[in-house]
């Protein structure tokens, strides 16, 4: 295992596109190559609950009801088997490559039914004929296994309930088991053979590293229709510790793969919003110098589709596409900033926090119109995406020529081949920068379509000498950012 994200060329941006369909996720690859994306996480592609009625005050269909496999049929509320195989190979074709989100610790609530694809399944008794498993294929309540006498974790410190019990009444796999490890590796394999790149593998905390582990290293090698030869498929782990004495902790998964730094996420929002006495200049040093696991293991975001409507950690500091020029700031800094591979999410609007994609009222999800009030599309808003370019020309470079200009105005470059400035202050800041960058005039991407001139009006920046001068108003976007 290496960590290296598996992507074309130099790049190396994730982009969740939360809840699109297949068939919208395939007309927007040639875009996402355009503008270069290294991949899509999609959502899980299994088939899935159907949960019309999930309960008293909450919504039909939720989103969340996609992380209760009922079996590993490919059809699911974003389409059908054939339509998850055309993404992948339209994808694949301009060099954009999909990550599936794989749930493979649990199966359903306890309720019964029928899944997306028809299975029928019954929570209650363990039954997932789809598969199948059946009770014996998960832990129990027993002295090796789940100790707690309500059968769900009650304790998070508590490393054998984490792993053994149910979390959030899922009904939880024995992963140690041969014969789960071979359904899932089955699963993973099917994924693969079709073209699929990479994971980011759910709830790894409740599953024990060598059970995660035996998947990974059952993986088949990357077809060789698209990758070279001996290509491993790439792996990222939904690992959650924002602190606290937690006794499972993100280092025991990174052996095998990387792992999602949610002190990023849950510390970013309160420097952008100044809360906990929190500024900007403190991040000089952000990432190991917080205390964050080592970058080369880690994947970072600004919000995730939890704790962006208050699911998982983070509270009310975590900034969404709701707090507009923040979570611009922020994302760009992100996508400016060497430690971690980024992801950018991309968001359906919502105001209940339960409530699924934009759909009609059978739950089939609508066609993606971005920027139609309904999609949100953060992906494509100009001062992000261009971001990207920016993070491909200064891969592979550290951070270089940093400035506190105020307490919540900084600036940085990457060793000559890009430089920002943030300036999260009431007030324009101007100055003469030590930019590092060759001379010649440069585009503000923040503001322009695109890094090259001539810069039709939008901002320019002039280098001589390795020196700029620069201005950044305090408004809607308050960033000036250049790269070669
Ligand atoms: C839903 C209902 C529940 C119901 C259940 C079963 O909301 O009330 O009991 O169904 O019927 C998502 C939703 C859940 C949803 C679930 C299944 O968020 O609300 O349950 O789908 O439909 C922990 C885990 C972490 C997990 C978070 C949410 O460690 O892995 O909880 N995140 C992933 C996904 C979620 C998904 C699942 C896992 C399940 O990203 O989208 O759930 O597949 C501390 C700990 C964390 C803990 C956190 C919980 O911070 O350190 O480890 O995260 O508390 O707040």
């Amino acid at each position: 295992y290496n960590g290296q994200p598996i992507c074309s060329g130099q790049t190396n941006v994730v982009v969740h596109l939360f809840e699109w369909k297949w068939a919208d996720v395939a007309s927007e690859c040639s875009a996402l190559a355009q503008l270069g994306y290294c991949a899509v996480q999609v959502s899980p592609p299994q088939e899935h609950a159907v949960l019309e009625d999930p309960g008293t005050g909450l919504p039909p269909y939720p989103w969340w009801q996609r992380y209760q496999p009922v079996s590993y049929a490919l059809d699911s509320r974003s389409g059908s088997h054939q339509e998850f195989v055309n993404m992948v190979e339209t994808c694949n074709d301009v060099g954009v490559y999909i990550y599936v989100d794989a749930v493979i610790q649990h199966m359903t609530g306890g309720q019964s039914g029928y899944g997306s694809s028809g299975s029928f399944y019954d929570g209650a008794t363990e039954d997932y004929p789809g598969v199948p498993f059946s009770t014996d294929d998960f832990h129990k309540q027993q002295p090796d296994e789940c100790t707690t006498s309500s059968g769900e974790i009650e304790d998070y410190s508590d490393a054998q309930q984490v792993r053994f019990c149910r979390l959030v009444g899922l009904r939880d796999l024995r992963t140690a088991n041969d014969y789960v490890r071979d359904m899932l590796v089955e699963y993973l394999n099917t994924l693969v053979d079709i073209g699929v790149a990479g994971f980011r593998v759910d709830a790894c905390k409740h599953t024990m590293p060598e059970d995660l582990e035996h998947l990974y290293t059952n993986m088949h090698d990357l077809p060789t229709r698209w990758f070279p030869a001996g290509s491993r498929p790439y792996v990222f782990q939904e690992v959650i510790y924002v602190g606290g004495d937690e006794p499972i902790r993100p280092e025991h998964y990174t052996h095998i793969g990387r792992v999602t730094e949610f002190r990023y996420s849950a510390n970013i929002g309160n420097i952008f919003r100044g809360w906990d006495g929190q500024q900007l200049s403190y991040l000089e040093d952000f990432g190991e110098g917080w205390g964050f696991m080592d970058g080369l293991d880690a994947v970072v975001f600004i919000d995730n589709h939890d704790n962006q409507r208050g699911h998982g950690p983070g509270g009310d500091s975590v900034l969404t596409y709701k707090d507009d020029r923040l979570y611009k700031m922020a994302t760009a800094f992100e996508l400016a900033w060497p430690y971690g591979q980024p992801r950018v999410m991309s968001s359906f609007a919502f105001d209940d926090t339960e409530a699924g994609p934009p759909s009609d009222g059978n739950g089939n999800t609508y066609d993606v119109e971005c920027f139609n009030g309904e999609w949100v599309c953060e992906h494509r808003w100009h001062q992000i995406e261009n971001m990207v370019g920016f993070h491909n020309a200064a891969l592979g470079t550290g951070m270089s020529h940093w400035r506190t200009i105020s307490d919540n105005a900084i600036a940085f470059g990457r060793e000559g081949t890009a430089f920002i400035v943030i300036n999260n202050e009431d007030h324009e800041v101007s100055g003469d920068f030590e930019t590092g960058m060759p001379d010649g005039e440069y585009c503000d991407v923040i503001s322009c379509d695109g890094p090259t001139p001539p810069c039709n009006s939008c901002g320019s920046v002039t280098v001589s000498g390795g020196n700029a001068h620069i201005t950044v108003p305090n408004d809607s976007d308050s960033m000036v950012a250049i790269h070669v």
